[in-house]
């Protein structure tokens, strides 16, 4: 009788699933029965695994999940490192901004990091997110300027660096972590955006009880963590607005430009940042557009 042992999966690759074990790293390729309860593991998952000898082994299955990211594409995340970057390649709010919604839908603490901070600072959008009570930091792999503050937001918890590409993650990793050394590449000048030098997930362990991922950046965005859920609880997938939903005129208020809306009413006030909201109009408009029937439960 094979060995059954539990571990965590670290790296996915070419079909074969590295899966971090008490007894060292086991490549495995996945059992029949997984692909049957049409299960694909991702890098975060806990999974059950039989040894084969040789450092080869069986993934025999998945334990549950707590969440599930299709991109970056990993489980069990309970933190998300989303970096973001004043200086080229300048990132857009309202995709830092949709990226946060679908961590919150999955009760993943969002964690903003401005990046670069020796080039240029973000300090309004600094100032947005901390007004929201996000946890934020700003990063230089440069100076080194906020490596300790990130580390301490951290600790103890399994997440990803995700965020545009070129805007630093493998960089900002290898600088939480003497030991890593991974690829990063120079900003093509004349695009003036990154050349997704990181091409598949993977988890690192950078001490203090830390796992994190280092993920391809995104150019645009994708679709596929669009849901229905998403689309249902969108209002307060924005935590500052929270205390303002049930204060609308009518239970039914889009919170968009509504009579009696309590929350562009706050916006108005400026208790609410005004880039927060637009860019909450904009992604009520784009699942609104969307058909309920063609989204995922
Ligand atoms: N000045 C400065 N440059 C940085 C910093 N962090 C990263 N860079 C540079 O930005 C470029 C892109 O960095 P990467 O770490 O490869 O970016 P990435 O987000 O991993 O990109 P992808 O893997 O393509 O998604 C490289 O040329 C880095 O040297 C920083 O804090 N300051
Ligand atoms: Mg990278
Ligand atoms: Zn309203």
């Amino acid at each position: 009788m094979a060995e059954t042992l539990e571990g965590r999966v670290l790296k996915a690759l070419s079909g074969f699933w590295y899966v971090h074990t008490p007894e060292g790293m086991l490549e495995c390729r996945a059992r029949g029965k997984l692909r049957f309860r049409g299960l694909t593991p991702l890098v975060g998952d806990l999974a059950k695994v039989e040894s084969l000898g040789n450092g080869k082994g069986s993934l025999i299955d998945l334990l549950p999940r707590k969440n599930a990211f299709v991109r970056p594409a990993a489980a069990n995340l309970d933190a998300l490192v989303i970096l973001a970057s004043a200086v080229p390649p300048v990132t857009d709010p309202y995709l830092l901004d949709r990226m946060i919604a679908i961590a919150e839908l999955k009760n993943c603490e969002p964690i903003l990091c401005f990046h670069k901070s020796d080039l240029g600072r973000a300090e309004e959008l600094i100032r947005t997110y901390r007004s929201c009570g996000f946890p934020v930091a700003e990063t230089s792999a440069e100076t080194g300027e906020g490596i300790p503050e990130l580390r301490r937001m951290l600790a103890g918890k399994l997440c990803a660096f995700t965020g545009n590409s070129g805007v630093g993650k493998s960089s900002l990793l290898n600088a939480l972590s003497a030991g890593l050394d991974l690829e990063t590449g120079e900003i093509s000048r004349k695009l003036g955006r990154g050349r997704h030098t990181t091409r598949h997930v993977e988890l690192f362990p950078l001490g203090d009880g830390i796992w994190a991922a280092d993920t391809p950046g995104f150019a645009a965005f994708d679709a596929e963590d669009v849901t229905l859920e998403l689309k249902r609880r969108l209002p307060e997938l924005f935590r500052e607005f929270r205390p303002y939903l049930s204060e609308c005129r009518f239970p039914d208020c889009a919170h968009v430009r509504d009579a009696g809306c309590a929350v562009t009413a706050a916006v108005e006030a400026g208790e609410i940042p005004r880039s927060r909201h637009e860019s909450y109009a904009r992604l009520h408009e784009e699942l609104r557009k969307v058909a309920d029937w063609s989204l995922r439960d």
